[in-house]
């Protein structure tokens, strides 16, 4: 049975009827295509779609259980409003009224921007919360807009928006054509790729390799990921601009340097090589942890592979260099002639183009500043490193309200435990969350939409960031009850209250995106091709697409160079004895997912990495219990001693710490784990982006010494 055949099925039964089905998983930006058995109204087999053209039937364990979202007993369908700690369920309507009654209240006493909202990671991950959530945003008038973009890839628009003029003009690596790929901390086999949606990057990289080519990793931790590359290098945390300075000076000392054709629209060529002239191999040596020799040697190797691209991801933007990163990675591939072509690093051009109608020459940060610490606007948002001091810190200004939509900052910004504490005090909070977790527990009202398979889905941002353009629409494939709202259903109902103005609905804007768009599509051209509609790969499209005033590319903005000298001075600085780093888990969704019991099997996977050399040195078993201390706090967590650790440095997974009174979730309780957030440091960030620094937190580590009778037990 065909999609189009199952959903009129589905509306003449009024239950899912039984067949395959086949969508997307929104779960993360891999988009797999999924194909989906039902019977007797459930879904009893989950695969992966072998016809989608982007993801050839890849699925990871996350996607096969997409189906206990839908039937997961602890998600939320009615609006709840807390008293106390009682909550209690109430209809839709007086729900919406309330909100918006309280928020418009909280604004007319202490000013428009006294209403905070969060937008979290999956609002990028449902087209119903993207398309609409910006109306009930605009409705609220309130500046104090705030989301995991500055806990996450602000670096990477940063340098997108200096360097090629638009914050989403981001080069994609054309990994399907490549065969050099320079890899910084990533770890796409836990991930399954990002800002380089690529499902099945095991086989890709295989494939890269089966033609001759080589899989280079730079990561504090020997990952997933090295297992599939030809070599990898421990480098320290922080570091790897001071890396990426040195491999462009042995481009240029050597003058292995040719942008070829890219150099008739380039500015700052040199004044690049100008900023890359005193990071020598030898210089940088010691802060990076990589000898000279391989520095050179794989700047030699890069400068002269046929189609070579270097990619970094959250391990280079979520660091206190993260702007320099990823100008730097940018300008690597530009130097080479790597960008814009084939196997190197390029743009796709989406069925739905979000640049559209986007103007050239437009200003994108620093337009305004954080009251209390003075962190730089981009965007229109302000960085999350500012939201806890912003509710706390009294006068005029104070946040009052605060609203979160698809987010859990409690357990995924810095100092997660300082934001709960200044939730308790808010005047006001709602929450568009479907979950009651370390968050939304501080919410007076949580209005709950429907998700996942209950839901029309269409990428609009995965297609930006794919290594090849294709196209796909997903349709519900349950239905939702009366009692349940769509997230676009609650935007729109919420801006109606606050503005009086009726907006469009996603689908009407779908459509509008897609006729205008550079395919000249319709959602029902797009419904016709249940397995996703292949557009080919990625083309040159320099320098048509640039959005710089100008049309040329920037190769050493302004405020980058400025930024280098804080980066030189991390040369001589001390260097702690143990920081801080992260990592992501194949069998985890951030700070979501760990309720479900066929993910979370298995023994305790909230656990501190750490070296052998480090656990010897301090006394630590592994196994054992240890206390975890940073300047914000501490937590205790079990440590687990293995060589795959760079010595010095430590890793904690984000996302855990479910254990906070309230929270709502049938977690294990061996997976409760603590947040790694309460380590993070809203004051170590990168400065030139306001990104926070996740990356490279110095921290102390101690073995919990357990009384004698308990350690019987
Ligand atoms: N230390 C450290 N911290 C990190 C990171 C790190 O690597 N290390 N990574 C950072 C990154 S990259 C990210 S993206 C952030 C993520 O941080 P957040 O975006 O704040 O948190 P998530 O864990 O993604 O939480 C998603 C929330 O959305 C809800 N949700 C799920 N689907 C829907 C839906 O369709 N609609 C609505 N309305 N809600 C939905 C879930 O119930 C959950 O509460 O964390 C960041 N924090
Ligand atoms: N299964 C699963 N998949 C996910 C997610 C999830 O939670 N679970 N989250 C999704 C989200 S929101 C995102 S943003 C993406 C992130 O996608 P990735 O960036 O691929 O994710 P990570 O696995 O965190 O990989 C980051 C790597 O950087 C390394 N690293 C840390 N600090 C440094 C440093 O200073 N320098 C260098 N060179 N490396 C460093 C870490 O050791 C880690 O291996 O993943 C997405 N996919
Ligand atoms: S890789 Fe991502 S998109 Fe693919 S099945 Fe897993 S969670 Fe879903
Ligand atoms: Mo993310």
């Amino acid at each position: 049975m065909t999609l189009s055949q199952a959903t009129a099925a589905q509306s003449t039964h009024g239950q899912t009827a039984d067949g395959l089905y086949f969508r997307a998983c929104n779960l993360c930006e891999a988009i797999c295509g999924l194909q989906l058995t039902v019977k007797g109204g459930a879904v009893v087999d989950v695969r992966g779609d072998p016809l989608d053209p982007l993801s050839h039937g890849h699925i990871c364990p996350k996607g096969a259980v997409i189906a206990d979202i839908h039937t997961d007993p602890d998600r939320l369908k009615l609006p709840m409003r807390r008293d106390g700690d009682t909550w209690t369920e109430l209809g839709w309507d007086e729900a919406l009224d309330y909100v918006a009654t309280r928020l418009r209240e909280v604004q007319t006493r202490h000013g428009q921007d006294s209403v905070a909202v969060y937008q979290g990671n999956p609002s990028v991950h449902n087209s119903g919360t993207l398309l609409s959530a910006g109306g009930f945003v605009r409705a609220l008038g309130s500046r104090s807009r705030y989301s995991a973009t500055s806990m996450d890839q602000l670096p990477h628009h940063f340098a997108a928006a200096e360097m090629f003029g638009h914050p989403l003009l981001l080069p994609i690596p054309d990994i399907d054509r490549s065969d050099y790929f320079l890899m910084l901390g990533a770890n796409p086999l836990a991930s399954n790729g990002s800002i380089m949606t690529a499902p099945g990057m095991r086989g890709r990289l295989k494939a890269l390799r089966g033609r001759g080519g080589k899989v280079v990793l730079l990561d504090p931790r020997r990952t997933e990921s090295a297992e599939v590359a030809d070599e990898h290098h421990f480098i320290r945390p922080g570091s790897d601009a001071l890396l990426l300075l040195a491999l462009l000076n042995v481009i240029f000392a050597e003058k292995l340097d040719q942008p070829g054709h890219l150099a008739e629209f380039t500015d700052g060529l040199a004044e690049l090589r100008a900023a890359a002239a005193t990071f020598t191999p030898e210089k940088v040596a010691q802060a990076t942890g990589v000898d000279a020799e391989t520095i050179r040697r794989l700047a030699r190797e890069f400068a002269a592979a046929e189609r070579a691209v270097v990619y970094g991801r959250i391990g280079l933007s979520l660091q206190a260099f993260g702007g320099l990163c990823q100008w730097l990675l940018n300008a690597l591939n530009l130097v080479t002639s790597n960008l814009d072509r084939e196997g190197g690093a390029m743009w796709p051009l989406p069925a739905f183009d979000l640049l559209g109608r986007a103007k050239k020459g437009q200003t994108y940060h620093h337009r305004w500043h954080s009251r209390v610490r003075g962190l730089p606007e981009f965007d229109g948002e302000l960085p999350v490193a500012a939201l806890a001091e912003e509710f706390l810190t009294p006068g005029e200004g104070q946040l009052r309200a605060f609203v979160t939509i698809a987010g859990n900052p409690v357990l995924s910004t810095p100092d997660g435990e300082k934001l709960d504490q200044a939730l308790a005090g808010v005047e006001f909070m709602v929450s568009i969350d479907p979950y009651l977790n370390a968050t939304t527990r501080r919410a007076d009202v949580i209005l709950p939409p429907a998700v996942g398979l209950e839901t029309q889905h269409y990428d609009v941002v995965f297609h930006h960031f794919a290594v090849r353009n294709t196209a796909r629409i997903s349709d519900p494939i349950f239905p939702i009850g009366g009692h349940q709202r769509y997230d676009w259903q609650i935007f729109e109902s919420l801006r109606e209250r606050l503005s009086g103005e009726k907006g469009s609905t996603p689908d009407e804007r779908l459509e509008l995106g897609l006729k205008h768009g550079p395919r000249h599509t319709s959602l029902e051209a797009l419904r016709a091709a249940p397995h996703g509609t292949d557009y080919g790969p990625m083309q040159p499209c320099l320098p048509q697409r640039l959005l710089t005033a100008e049309g040329r590319i920037n190769a050493a903005p302004a405020p980058m160079l400025a930024d280098l000298a804080r980066l030189e001075a991390t040369l001589s600085a001390d260097v702690p004895d143990l920081v801080l780093i992260g990592r992501r888990q194949l069998r985890s969704n951030n700070s979501w997912m760990h309720n479900v019991p066929r993910l979370m099997r298995g023994p305790q996977r909230c656990t501190l990495m750490l070296n052998p050399v480090d656990a010897a040195r301090l006394n630590i078993q592994n196994g054992q219990m240890v206390e975890v201390r940073s300047r914000v706090g501490a937590v205790t967590v079990q440590a687990e001693v293995t060589g795959t650790l760079m010595p010095g440095v430590v890793s904690l997974p984000h996302g855990f710490g479910h254990g906070r009174a309230g929270v709502r979730l049938e977690v294990a309780a061996a997976h409760a784990g603590a947040s790694a957030n309460d380590l993070t440091d809203p004051e170590f960030l990168d400065e030139l982006t306001g990104n926070t620094a996740a990356s490279g937190v110095p921290v102390k580590v101690t073995a919990v010494q357990v009384p004698e009778e308990s350690a019987a037990d």
